[in-house]
């Protein structure tokens, strides 16, 4: 399937992209679809010195509906060609959309595996591409795998993670993958297939199973009752590696929030050592997906989804943001550390402040898009507060916070304020941050309605809606601490 960009298409779009230009709270270098509906990032993949990101895509309106693939390329991670649409729904097993998937390199055949929706299921499709991977072919066979195991009671079934299992033993080469379902009354789940072609697939069994029923729905680690878009990577040196599954909880409609297991990825299981959040934004950084680049960088992506209601998006023409590239790599204790991808600092343009965090408020510091950088070192009891987006008389004001709290730190987001619209999501956001001694680095990307905060490797996403438009002020507040800062301007990437 090429792209079938008909003139009704091209109108709907126009509108839509007039509407999304206007509006006050859409990024600047942050990747967005040209207007309407965005969600999961997909496809993910580097070819020919071009970085290609896939996402989840409605063209018509910006809700979730008949969701089509959409297609840019970078060089640079940060600034993307729009291409043609990559898949569109048929009139087959993906009648009602073409969900998430990934895209790997059948002997030189770039092929898409996603998830085709009819009839209110998802089930495994395919899709080949031209060397360029701009036309795309479902195929004939699909859906791949006909129905989820029979042996299985699943909640849902879809996302894919697929990979080729090499190794010294040629009876072992295939491929394998998993795909995210929902045991009833269990849990969550990563289901093991494999297969010698990518079209005729065999069940192995669950890789790993959750536990729905261990933790009160609230918690910020609940595992949720079906995974979707599983990711199964392995990170660290060749001597000291440790196997990632990243999933997403979501249960009976509700996307809850990221999260990865650690362990040992062994035989047909998954042997998990800890668990952990992802993001302490939770649903604002959501269905990652990751790739190795050439360089041998794993770098993931997630959906910024909306914190404003449906018919606000709605109204505005478009939904949904792409994280920044992420560059992840594995901390001591195993976990991981996420940074934002070192092409993000090519954006940086005005240094606006670099000193004392003491004297940052004499700065009379202000701009929505921006790159902050704090280094605060912070005993026991020291806490600091980075004041954004505040108007003048901080009726508007979004607070991020960093304290010590005993052998760690903690930090949270307080969006109480960010906007005088009540209708926007407030609901605070918070965790745990590893200490580098007594010192803490947060690295925050202001880019309006999107912002991305990372504290020593972790991150914490969310989006805020200011009403005013001189909600643009900065202010820094040291109770007991010591900090550094330096602020820079960031360019537009559109
Ligand atoms: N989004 C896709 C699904 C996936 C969900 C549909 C996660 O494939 O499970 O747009 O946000």
């Amino acid at each position: 399937m090429s792209s079938h960009t008909s003139g009704g298409l091209d109108i709907a779009a126009s509108d839509l992209a007039a509407r999304a230009a206007l509006d006050p709270h859409r990024p600047a270098f942050h990747f967005v679809a040209p207007a309407g509906w965005l969600n999961d990032p997909n496809g993910l993949t580097q070819r020919d010195g071009w970085y290609h990101l896939f996402y989840q895509y409605n063209p018509f309106a910006a809700v979730h509906d008949r969701i089509h693939w959409g297609h840019a390329r970078s060089t640079d991670l940060m600034h993307w060609e729009h291409l043609p649409i990559a898949l569109e729904p048929g009139d087959g097993p993906d009648a009602d959309g073409c969900w998430s998937g990934v895209l790997v390199d059948d002997g030189g055949v770039p092929t898409l595996v996603y998830s085709g929706r009819h009839d209110g299921i998802e089930l495994p499709c395919l899709a080949t591409g031209s060397a360029d991977l701009l036309e795309w072919t479902t195929d004939a066979a699909n859906p791949v795998i006909p129905a989820p195991p029979s042996d299985l009671d699943v909640v849902a079934f879809r996302d894919h993670c697929v990979w080729w299992e090499s190794g010294s033993d040629a009876a072992a080469r295939r491929w394998r993958q998993i795909v995210g379902a929902g045991i009833r009354g269990v849990g969550g789940t990563a289901l093991l297939y494999e297969s010698e072609d990518l079209r005729s697939w065999r069940y192995v069994g669950p890789l790993l199973v959750g536990d729905a029923n261990d933790q009160p729905r609230t918690a910020p680690d609940w595992t949720g009752t079906m995974w979707e878009c599983v990711d199964l990577f392995r990170i660290g040196s060749e001597n000291d590696a440790t196997d990632v599954l990243v999933f997403s909880a979501w249960d009976d409609g509700v996307t809850h929030h990221p999260l990865y297991w650690t362990g040992d990825y062994r035989g047909d299981r998954f042997e998990p050592r800890a668990l952990h959040r992802l993001d302490l934004g939770g649903r604002f950084f959501y269905a990652p997906q990751s790739m190795r680049d050439e360089a041998g960088r794993r770098l993931m992506f997630g959906w910024m989804q909306e914190g404003r209601t449906d018919a606000a998006a709605e109204a505005a023409g478009w939904s949904g943001v792409m994280s920044l590239p992420r560059v992840v790599s594995a901390c001591a204790d195993g976990s991981l550390h996420q940074a934002p991808a070192p092409e993000v600092d090519a954006l940086r343009t005005e240094l606006l402040f670099d000193g004392d965090a003491a004297d940052a408020n004499a700065a009379a510091l202000e701009g929505d898009q921006l790159d902050l950088e704090l280094e605060a070192r912070l005993a026991p009891g020291a806490s600091v507060e980075l004041t954004l987006r505040a108007t003048p008389d901080s009726h508007e004001r979004t607070v991020y916070r960093l304290s010590r709290v005993g052998d760690e730190a903690e930090l949270s987001l307080d969006r109480s304020r960010s906007s005088l619209d009540e209708s926007t999501d407030t609901k605070p956001l918070s965790g745990r941050v590893p200490l580098d001694g007594d010192v803490v680095r947060l690295r925050i990307l202001v880019d309006h309605s999107a912002l991305e905060a990372f504290a020593n490797g972790v991150p914490l996403a969310a989006r805020v809606y200011p009403t005013r438009g001189d909600a643009r002020h900065i202010g820094v507040s040291l109770d007991d601490a010591r900090a550094s800062l330096r602020v820079w301007r960031v360019a537009s990437v559109r």
